[in-house]
């Protein structure tokens, strides 16, 4: 590790812990001994063997306790959503992308929200492409340093260093996350990149509920309904309804990734959305691939004191309980069966734990077993920069610190080589 990335992990680490009020556990011997709730036995007691039982039972039992539990219903009131192609590009980045934005309209109550989906398609490939769908934390405008992309109009966190000030997107930040998105890599390996700003959808601050989708509905959530990770997860689904009236788009191929907290959506998009073909989460940690009950790092009532808007009110019943939780996320990740899922964790991003992400990836083996699928090989955590990815569960443990780098992106497009291109 070089001295710079050290600084930064260390300062990262002691902040967490700063504002916890209470020191994160990064010692193995600590974890208390835990049992995880099992796969495979139904809540009235009944051992699943088939894939038909899983389907037709343990999945949406174990789906609607993360539902009730964890993420959040989404609200039965009706939003209305229509897609416009507002900008459309056949030459961009020097001739060979395709880049469409599309805007979506949510309407409820005579209220209405807007939001810009992002889409560059490679030129090179014929007929529908797969793609991958993502947020970003900035601003599409962020990801490339392409004039042409809009920017946005909704609330973004404060940033000096990416030119952020007041709240509001200015030139000044086109392509400062770059690093995150390589597109033209992406492009070049035959798949399209489609992206929507985060906070065109759920400003990611508490507000009890007043802005991003939230608006449009007059009461605020319930104890089981959705937190802002719900919300977003629900609006990737909106984005894949498009790619279904997109001709240039396989929306059968279509791969939801996210990182960190947005790694968190991409799982709870894709246990609640099947359409989406393969699913990555990057980082995600506690509340997305990490095990709970290992209180490694990030803590069920860190992550609900911290950001109470994320989870459902009921979620914060485990602070402190995470023994007495119900499920775990082995069993979130297990909800992705049969279609491929690939969790990555970075070696020095010990707050996310690693090895819980792993652990859980691996249990979830036991249902893909059901599709007579191959989940990990490795018993044990991987050495870094060593995937465990040739069945239908990927994993990495990439050296460096909690980010979304251009080796994650290789592992992930070799993965979805492997799965999306038969
Ligand atoms: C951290 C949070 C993590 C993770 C991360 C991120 O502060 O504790 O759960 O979500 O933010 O999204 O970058």
């Amino acid at each position: 590790m070089n001295f710079q990335r050290l600084v930064f992990s260390l300062l990262f680490a002691i902040t967490n812990s700063f504002c916890n009020g209470q020191s994160p556990q990064y010692l193995e011997s600590n974890v208390p001994p835990y049992e995880l709730p099992e796969l495979l036995t139904s809540q009235n007691g009944e051992t699943i063997t088939t894939s038909s039982e899983w389907v037709d039972l343990r999945r949406s039992e174990i789906y609607q306790q993360f539902e009730e539990l964890v993420y959040g219903q989404v609200p039965t009131h009706k939003i209305q959503t229509s897609f416009k192609v507002s900008d459309l590009d056949k030459n961009a980045l020097g001739g060979i992308a395709v880049r469409k934005e599309i805007t979506i309209t949510f309407q409820a109550n005579g209220k209405q929200l807007e939001a810009t989906l992002l889409v560059y398609l490679p030129k090179t490939v014929r007929g529908p492409v797969p793609v991958f769908l993502g947020y970003n934390f900035y601003g599409n405008h962020t990801i490339i340093g392409d004039p042409g992309i809009s920017l946005p109009s909704s609330w973004l966190r404060n940033n000096a260093t990416f030119g952020i000030t007041e709240n509001k997107a200015t030139e000044l930040s086109r392509g400062v996350r770059a690093s995150r998105w390589p597109v033209l890599y992406i492009l070049s390996r035959g798949y399209g990149l489609a992206n929507i700003y985060y906070g065109d959808i759920d400003p990611d601050f508490d507000d009890e509920f007043k802005n991003g989708l939230h608006r449009l509905i007059e009461n605020s959530p319930k104890t089981a309904e959705w937190g802002s990770i719900a919300t977003w997860a629900w609006a990737l689904s909106r984005a894949l309804d498009y790619f279904e009236s997109d001709k240039d788009i396989d929306h059968q191929k279509v791969a939801v990734i996210g990182h960190s907290r947005l790694g968190k959506t991409s799982l709870w998009a894709g246990a609640s959305d099947q359409r989406f073909a393969l699913v990555i989460s990057n980082d995600s940690g506690c509340g997305g691939a990490a095990l709970s009950k290992r209180k490694f790092g990030e803590t069920v009532k860190v992550i609900n004191d911290r950001f109470p808007h994320w989870f459902c009110d009921n979620f914060t019943r485990f602070n402190d309980q995470e023994e007495t939780l119900p499920i775990d996320q082995h069993m979130l990740i297990a909800l992705m069966a049969p279609r491929p899922v690939y969790v990555a964790s970075a070696s020095e991003d010990q707050w996310a734990d690693p090895r819980g992400e792993f652990l859980a990836a691996r249990e979830a083996g036991k249902v893909y077993r059901l599709f007579n699928k191959q989940g990990l090989l490795s018993k044990e955590l991987p050495k870094v920069n060593a995937p465990d990815n040739q069945g239908a569960i990927g994993y990495h443990l990439r050296s460096g610190s909690h980010d979304l780098t251009y080796y994650d992106w290789k592992q992930y497009l070799d993965f979805a080589d492997r799965h999306l291109r038969n």
